[in-house]
């Protein structure tokens, strides 16, 4: 063991938007175009184990020694926090998920959360959720919401530096533990178009875009107001248009992205059908084909079984979760 060896295991939940994130003013710093609003969700989780100061660089990503791209969008996050600091040099990185195969969210926002919690950590800096959040959002936009828990928003920030740029939790778990979001899994293959791409397209291509960044402000700000009243009847009609503004915004790019399946639009119609018979229930949509569902505890059962009997599998029932931890 070389000398200034420091280790620090961070676990972290991933997150869901309500309100969400899609495109960069700088690609460079992840700095967005719009604010958003999510949901952190349990009982899924990312455990990072970070070793500074080993000398050499290794990372491994679920068991398996990571390489090209994806072990160095992980060393560029550690550089940050080595920088300024050569006893650091060096860094050994583990990162593995507990998700079930393809649960349908994606554990980006959780592993890039964990590894800036555990990275600051292994450093010896000091607990400091606003500098772990800028340090996660420059691994990954979404992440910057996954280092609190319960309901965090991403601020887009005017300086061009980022340090307004943060995400910070605006209502803990407990504010309302009846919450659910179900995770449906309709289509588990990778997606054809990444996040990234998908969102770089959409700013340089979509003629809607300019309509998609100025509404954002305002549905964030609706969406909080619609939490702090517990309304979930309010919060689910904005999550469903802001997921259809934002797939909007998409298919109107040149040439279009459409993430939807023939089997997504099964559900989020089905998810429709049983909300007209009482049902609190409305879905949401990422960059990819599998919807989720938000609910209340006690109609949970009665939209998992819905959703698994149009065949989707698996599906995860989630609940509020809480904040990124030390391990
Ligand atoms: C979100 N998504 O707000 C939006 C909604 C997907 C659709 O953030 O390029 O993995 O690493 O910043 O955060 C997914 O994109 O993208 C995402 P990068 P990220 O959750």
């Amino acid at each position: 063991m070389s000398v200034g060896m420091r280790k620090a295991t961070a676990r972290a939940h991933p997150n869901l938007a309500l309100v969400k994130y899609w495109g960069k003013r700088d690609e460079g710093l992840v700095l967005p175009h719009q604010s958003s609003l999510s949901l952190t969700l349990a009982p899924l989780a990312v455990t990072a184990v970070v070793e500074l100061g080993t000398g050499e660089d290794e990372v491994s990503i679920n068991g398996a020694r990571a390489v090209g791209a994806e072990r160095e969008r992980v060393l560029s996050l550690i550089r940050r926090v080595q920088a300024g600091r050569p006893e650091l040099k060096g860094a050994k990185v583990e990162s593995s998920g507990d998700f079930p195969v393809a649960a349908g969210l994606a554990s980006s926002a959780a592993a890039f959360a964990a590894l800036a919690v555990a990275a600051r950590a292994a450093a010896g800096d000091p607990a400091d959720p606003r500098a772990a959040s800028i340090l996660a959002r420059m691994g990954s936009g979404s992440a910057s919401r996954s280092v609190q828990g319960g309901f965090c928003a991403w601020h887009r920030g005017d300086r061009p530096d980022g340090t307004d740029s943060y995400a910070e939790q605006l209502f803990p778990p407990g504010h309302w533990p009846e919450v659910r979001m179900v995770a449906v899994v309709v289509a588990r293959e990778e997606k054809d178009v990444k996040s990234r791409d998908g969102m770089r397209h959409t700013v340089a291509t979509s003629p809607f875009y300019q309509a998609w960044v100025e509404d954002a402000e305002q549905e964030v700000a609706r969406a909080v107001d619609a939490i702090r009243r517990r309304d979930l009847e309010g919060l689910g009609s904005i999550a469903e248009r802001n997921a259809w503004r934002m797939h909007a915004t998409a298919l109107a790019a040149d040439p279009p992205l459409c993430y939807l399946k023939p089997k997504t639009l099964e559900v989020i119609q089905a998810v429709g059908r049983l909300r007209a018979q009482g049902v609190p229930a409305w879905f949401t949509l990422d960059a990819g084909p599998n919807p989720v569902v938000l609910t209340d505890e006690k109609s949970e059962p009665t939209v998992t079984a819905l959703c698994r009997g149009l065949g989707a599998d698996p599906v995860v029932p989630c609940t509020p979760g809480g904040d990124a931890v030390m391990v």
